[in-house]
């Protein structure tokens, strides 16, 4: 009688628990459907990508969990069998098997191609990432300890410094959030190839977007760069991403993706200028045709 509580309580419990977890889900998903470049409370994936590269790591990321999902399973399965067919009570005289070729070679054999698998597009998605593609706008970005300043070398030499705002000038009205948003954005145009040069003053820092799928670290005396082309607008936010000292929860990174109006609207209102319509940029060499040779240095004196 007991017993049989017991197992309907317990029963109970489990169902109760899925029903909230379905609930939960069904609500996540509902918030997560009109704003992408929204926080989430309580998230439980990646940010909605705004740049091609951060759709193909999240594609790669969930090709990633199947692959994990099904081993998982293979290997839970595997070890629950073991235990009740194999238990001292269920075979109490065990077999006295060493080796098995056919085995042995399977279990070599079969995770070399599930790395092979993931291997390939792994180094696709790298290689995309690290390709500067021709940027239709530089911007130059320094950690510091601890704010982020910002360069825009196109628009007349336009620069700034973005730093959080505090807890007691936050603005909610506005959409501001704690330790997100800056009191200076950086204002970038749609469906525009932008370069960010990543370089620091102090330590090292790192400049992280996660709609944009930018990780880069940002080093004093180094100039590294990642690109992005965001396809919707929007604000995003990032945060320091290597530990810089006692300030660094207090970096955030806020980047308004705006029309391309706007952004010349706003270049000029910061006191910078748009290049000229006719100017003519300089086309990056493609990696394939770069100069194997260096030049050689004129060493002529006049
Ligand atoms: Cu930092």
């Amino acid at each position: 009688m007991i017993s049989t509580l017991t197992v309907s309580l317990r029963t109970g419990f489990f169902v109760s628990c899925l029903s909230a977890f379905l609930v939960f889900l069904s609500i996540s998903a509902a918030h997560a459907a009109p704003d992408f470049s929204q926080i989430l409370e309580w998230p439980y994936k990646l940010q909605a990508a705004a740049t091609p590269a951060m759709e193909h790591i999240t594609e790669f990321h969930n090709m990633l969990l199947y692959i994990i999902t099904g081993i998982v399973i293979f290997v839970t399965a595997l070890l629950l069998f073991v235990m009740v067919r194999f238990n001292a009570k269920a075979n109490p005289t065990p077999s006295t098997t060493t080796h098995n070729v056919l085995l042995e070679v399977l279990w070599t054999v079969v995770p070399v191609v599930i790395l092979i698998v993931i291997a390939v597009p792994s180094f696709k998605l790298l290689f995309f990432e690290a390709r500067n593609p021709a940027p239709e706008l530089t911007i130059k970005v320094t950690g510091n300890q601890w704010n982020w300043s910002y360069e825009y070398p196109d628009n007349g030499e336009l620069s700034f410094t973005s730093t959080y705002i505090k807890d007691k000038d936050l603005d909610p009205t506005k959409g501001q959030k704690r330790l997100l948003s800056t009191d200076s954005p950086v204002v970038v145009p749609v469906d525009t190839t932008i370069v960010f040069e990543v370089t620091a003053s102090d330590v090292i820092h790192s400049f992280a977007v996660p709609a944009f799928g930018i990780k880069i670290d940002a080093v004093p005396g180094r100039l590294n760069s990642a690109w992005a082309r965001a396809d919707k607008t929007g604000t995003y936010f990032g945060q320091c991403s290597e530990i810089c000292g006692v300030g660094h929860g207090l970096m955030p990174i806020e980047i308004k993706v705006v029309t391309k109006d706007e952004f010349a609207e706003w270049v000029v209102a910061q006191g910078g200028s748009m290049p000229a319509a006719d100017a003519v940029v300089p086309e990056a060499t493609p990696v394939a045709e770069a100069p194997v040779e260096l030049p050689v240095p004129n060493t002529d004196k006049k």
